[in-house]
């Protein structure tokens, strides 16, 4: 593959923006598509052309492969960059793009597809020497052999749908007399869901946090790695908070999963940006749980400790240039917060509409990736988040301190935030001293909301 001059981005919002940026930087030309709910968008607006793709619902616009394709014939983009969420995990889109002689900003079909059944995934990874969870070998047949892998492993297990992904179709399984409801359920829920009922069976890993390597492959044998990010303040699967280095990697710790890491991506001859993510229990001992084949929300964290731009990086692979290294450098820490449209005082519930005032933070230290201004309307159609507030300092405290000063200049009016959550979190003494696995937002309780002014 030669030089691109021309990338489609088949998304939106911050990330959209975040990719025409670096395009821009690297002098390729850009194409936006958009749905009429986002003809004001700030994505369409930066781009160097833009075509319309269809009305509001996802469904009829972003997750229609057909109408990217065509976007790209009527424009004659050379490449399709996915962003995340929308069509950036589907191997059948990454395939049509192959078919149309576009070329897809990630990793091969094959590659996708594996990587979307997470048995497979998890053998695949074994069989690279990446350590994996004691459980069953690959899907279970019936409920009597699911059963007996269950007691022979010990209880607690979980049971795992194949197809899942973010929690869904998964059961936590205390003792036998629990077992044979939550299989049933589970694969209800999996069949429900991703219209695949197989499940297999996993010992739990109690108090875990999640952990997760990011890395970069080139398709020609060579994968490197970037360091951990710490993705353990989440609630109901959804990341609030991620940062990087993990407060409880070492420098040995992070060379035996970037090595893990690497050596599962390699096992795949791993193209483009990717994701490990491991559990690591309360040993730091660390085991597979998914691989994420597309650029993450969170990845400007690591772009910030690590001083790159993944992006630029994706780019260059898909244009066929080798990589040369087996790990970046890390130096100092970054942490985002998700800004969202949501209530934190009322469970988060989707807080969409009008911004009617917005102010962003700004000074050393402060990154912010967002596609929102003053009037933008949220529309309830998309995801609910507004902005991705990054801030860097040399230790863990120093970034705390920026991010404690950042959230006091953020000003978001009109809409409900996950601001005055952060707030909060930012001096909570176990997050602050580093100390929390993945339940701890389950019993985080918000205080009193200030009164009004
Ligand atoms: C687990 C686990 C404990 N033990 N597997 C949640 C989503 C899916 N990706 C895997 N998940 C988990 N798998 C074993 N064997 C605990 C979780 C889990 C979790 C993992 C990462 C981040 C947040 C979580 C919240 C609840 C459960």
């Amino acid at each position: 593959m030669s030089d691109l001059q021309k990338i489609l981005i088949a998304n939106r919002g911050e990330i959209a923006l975040r990719i025409i940026r670096t395009c821009h930087e690297m002098k390729i030309n850009t194409v936006a598509v958009y749905s009429t709910m986002d003809r004001e968008a700030l994505h369409v607006r930066f781009a160097d052309e833009a075509v319309c793709i269809g009305p509001p619902t996802s469904k009829e616009s972003y997750l229609r492969p057909d109408r990217i394709i065509a976007a790209a014939e009527v424009t004659g983009a050379d490449a399709i960059h996915p962003g995340y969420g929308f069509l950036s995990e589907s191997a059948e889109f990454s395939q049509i793009c192959a078919d149309n002689d576009v070329e897809f900003i990630g990793p091969d079909p094959e590659t996708m597809r594996l990587m979307s059944q997470k048995s497979v995934a998890k053998e695949t990874m074994a069989e690279a020497g990446v350590p994996i969870v004691e459980g069953s070998d690959g899907t279970v047949n019936d409920i009597d052999e699911a059963r007996s892998v269950a007691t022979d492993i010990g209880f607690p297990v979980m049971v795992k749908a194949a197809s899942g992904g973010g929690g869904k179709g998964m059961r936590l399984v205390w003792e036998e007399e629990e077992f044979d409801s939550a299989f049933k359920n589970a694969r209800n829920e999996a069949d429900a869901a991703f219209d695949d009922p197989e499940v297999y069976i996993e010992k739990f890993v109690e108090k875990p946090r999640h952990v997760e390597i990011q890395l970069l492959g080139d398709g020609q044998g060579n994968v490197m790695h970037f360091g951990e990010r710490e993705c353990s303040i989440q609630r109901r699967h959804q990341k609030l908070v991620e940062e990087c280095p993990s407060p409880i990697v070492d420098e040995e710790l992070r060379q035996e999963m970037g090595e893990a890491a690497v050596r599962g991506a390699e096992a795949v001859n791993y193209e483009g940006a990717g994701t490990i993510e491991f559990l690591v229990g309360a040993d730091r001992n660390f085991y597979f749980m998914e691989m994420n084949t597309r650029i993450q929300v969170e990845h400007p964290i690591t772009e910030e400790v690590t001083d790159c731009d993944l992006v630029e990086y994706q780019i260059q692979v898909s244009q066929g240039e080798t990589i040369e290294r087996t790990a970046a450098e890390m130096e100092g820490h970054a942490i985002e917060c998700r800004i969202n449209a949501e209530n934190p005082y009322f469970n988060f519930s989707p807080a969409p509409g009008e911004i009617t005032a917005f102010h962003q933070p700004g000074g050393h230290g402060v990154r912010i990736d967002t596609a929102a201004y003053s009037s933008y309307v949220i529309p309830p159609t998309y995801d609910s988040m507004i902005a991705k507030l990054i801030t860097y300092g040399k230790t863990r405290d120093q970034a705390i301190r920026k991010m404690r000063r950042a959230l006091d200049e953020f000003i978001v009016e009109g809409v409900d935030t996950t601001i005055p959550f952060h707030q909060q979190l930012f001096y909570d003494d176990r997050f602050v001293e580093g100390n929390f696995d993945t339940r701890f937002l389950d019993d985080f309780q918000m205080e009193e909301r200030p009164a009004e002014e």
